[in-house]
């Protein structure tokens, strides 16, 4: 066996699991590894927890799942007692709640702050990770679990003079912590996806001028936001066993809602456009569970979208404004649907501009302007809104060195491979919670954490209770899990936009269709199976 590259001299601390990332993943790993009466260390590069709600704290960021179904469930006293007091978590509050989590369960004392985890080496003599952190030091463990998130790695874009630009430029992934005040400004959005649908609305409120730069038009669906009254969150929580269970084993993507029973062709115009209506009317992204093929056949996508696009042409008064905001290049759904507080609205305002930069690029940022084909726009400040370098773009941050000194990076520079998205062959003890594989980002993320996160802690009591050292994924079983990952992607209408999901978002990132789109009942079941049938595809030792 060739000798593992060793990370540091000095001397190492030893836990049972290390873990990168104090989100929601992150935390909950911690609590289950602690009540296994475990040795866990979690590293997180912010000075707080939250994760994807400690980073984005961009105007108008809420939780497009509504608040009491994007919520832990694993504390039947914690989901009793928590008030959420809107339809959709606006991220103050869901930060507060991450940190009422982490003292309730006094989670802190086991969280490094301040510290990302930079190199991890698998010694294949001890059967242990070395695991060296930006603070100098390094820990073994015998667990190393990624709770990296899905989309933490904010991508900046590839314009060219953005360095020179003499006004403040804020990412929506990495807002300050400090207001942010746009009176009076000038103010460019770079980017229409969900970040930018969210804080238009609101930064056109403050902006003395905004300018939205459009790339490509996204689908957009009321998110009919309101307070919660308490007889609202009282009944929600009585029916709380009922509403978990189906989120976790019969609803595709883990939030509850009526599971429609036929197709969109099924219904004659009149019937579809009343069902689409009543949707609209009612909001949020339950929107795409009208019918169950919209995912599936162009021609059923076709009504929900054209629907879509009456509506955005019905609300925009301007036509030529309204035409360029009607997407045209993708199947709705097929990138991560947005859902909106008065979006489209905006742009009947008076000081702001749609910009499309599918025609006229942007070519340069000059120090007050961002300079198209066509014109110079004069900016005082940017607002890059521009995404993600999603679902791997963390892991790859960690120069994550596995069996032989084989790399990571180097194994997924095709494109991510995993078995159940759980874990990599050639990398033994490697967890990654909600990994490229596994449903996801194509879910409500709780319920997908949760489930990944109870699968790993029963999996590593398993090994305990046998005297095991190491698991890792089976070759064949990691390329059967693959090939069944494309299979099932290529049956519906996702790969044919140019999302995230496929990578496309990123130069040069290998088009893959990272999530699984099978469910996440069909998923969770596939786990269990797995698991009881002494983790079938994974070789133990
Ligand atoms: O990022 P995105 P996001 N020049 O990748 C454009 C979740 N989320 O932060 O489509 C010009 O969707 C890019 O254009 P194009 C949710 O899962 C959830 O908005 O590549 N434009 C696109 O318009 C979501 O899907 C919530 O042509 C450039 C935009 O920037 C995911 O996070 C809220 C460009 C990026 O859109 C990501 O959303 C927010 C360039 N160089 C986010 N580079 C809720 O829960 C990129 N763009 C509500």
């Amino acid at each position: 066996m060739p000798a593992s590259p060793s990370v540091s001299g000095k001397p190492a601390t030893s836990y049972d699991v290390v873990v990168v990332g104090a989100g929601f993943a992150g935390m909950y790993m911690l609590h289950r590894l602690r009540q296994q009466g475990m040795t866990a260390r979690v590293y997180e590069q912010g000075d707080g927890v939250g994760g994807t709600w400690y980073w984005n704290r961009y105007p108008g960021a809420r939780c497009d799942v509504e608040s009491m179904q994007y919520s832990y469930s694993f504390s039947e006293e914690l989901q009793q007692e928590w008030d959420w007091s809107e339809r959709y978590a606006p991220q103050p509050e869901i930060l507060k709640y991450a940190n009422h989590v982490a003292d309730r369960f006094n989670l802190r004392p086991d969280i490094q702050f301040n510290t990302r985890v930079e190199r991890a080496v698998f010694d294949e003599a001890a059967n242990l990770w070395s695991v060296a952190t930006s603070d100098g030091n390094t820990v073994m463990a015998k667990f190393f679990v990624l709770a990296t998130g899905c989309l933490s790695n904010a991508k900046m874009p590839d314009i060219r003079g953005l360095d020179g630009f003499k006004g403040k430029v804020y990412h929506t992934g990495h807002w300050p912590h400090e207001e942010v005040a746009f009176t009076g400004l000038r103010v460019g959005v770079i980017g229409t996806g969900s970040s930018a649908i969210q804080s238009v609305p609101i930064i056109a409120e403050q902006a003395s001028q905004l300018t939205v730069f459009q790339r490509t038009a996204n689908f957009s669906i009321p998110a009919r936001n309101a307070e919660l009254t308490e007889q609202e969150r009282q009944s929600f929580r009585s029916r709380y066993p009922e509403i978990r269970q189906f989120a976790r084993e019969i609803a595709r993507n883990g939030i509850y809602t009526e599971m429609p029973d036929r197709g969109a062709l099924d219904d004659g115009d009149n019937e579809r456009r009343a069902k689409y209506e009543a949707r609209w009317t009612s909001g949020g992204l339950t929107f795409m569970s009208v019918y169950n093929n919209l995912a599936l056949e162009q021609a059923a996508n076709d009504t929900a979208a054209n629907f879509v696009r009456e509506k955005i042409a019905e609300i925009v008064e301007d036509p030529q404004t309204a035409k360029l905001l009607q997407p045209n290049n993708h199947p709705i759904g097929s990138k991560r649907i947005c859902i909106d507080t008065d979006y489209f609205k905006t742009f009947n305002r008076a000081n702001v501009t749609l910009v499309d930069i599918k025609s006229n690029p942007i070519e340069e940022i000059t120090e007050n302007a961002v300079r198209t084909g066509a014109k110079d726009y004069e900016v005082d400040a940017l607002v890059l809104a521009t995404g993600f370098d999603a679902m791997t773009g963390s892991v790859a941050k960690i120069d994550i060195h596995g069996r032989g000194g084989q790399t990571l990076n180097d194994k997924w520079a095709a494109g991510p491979r995993t078995y159940l998205g759980l874990m990599s062959s050639g990398f033994p003890n490697l967890f990654v919670i909600t990994g490229p594989g596994s449903p996801s980002v194509l879910s409500n993320m709780i319920v997908s954490i949760e489930q990944h996160v109870d699968w790993i802690a029963d999996c590593i009591s398993y090994m305990r209770d046998r005297g095991l050292d190491t698991m890792e994924a089976a070759v064949d079983a990691e390329d059967k899990w693959v090939a069944h990952v494309n299979e099932v992607a290529y049956a519906t209408l996702y790969p044919q936009a140019n999302s995230w999901y496929m990578g496309a978002n990123v130069p040069g990132k290998p088009r893959i269709f990272m999530p699984y789109i099978g469910g996440v009942g069909p998923y969770r079941q596939i786990c269990n199976d797995v698991a009881a049938k002494g983790y079938e595809g994974f070789v133990m030792a």
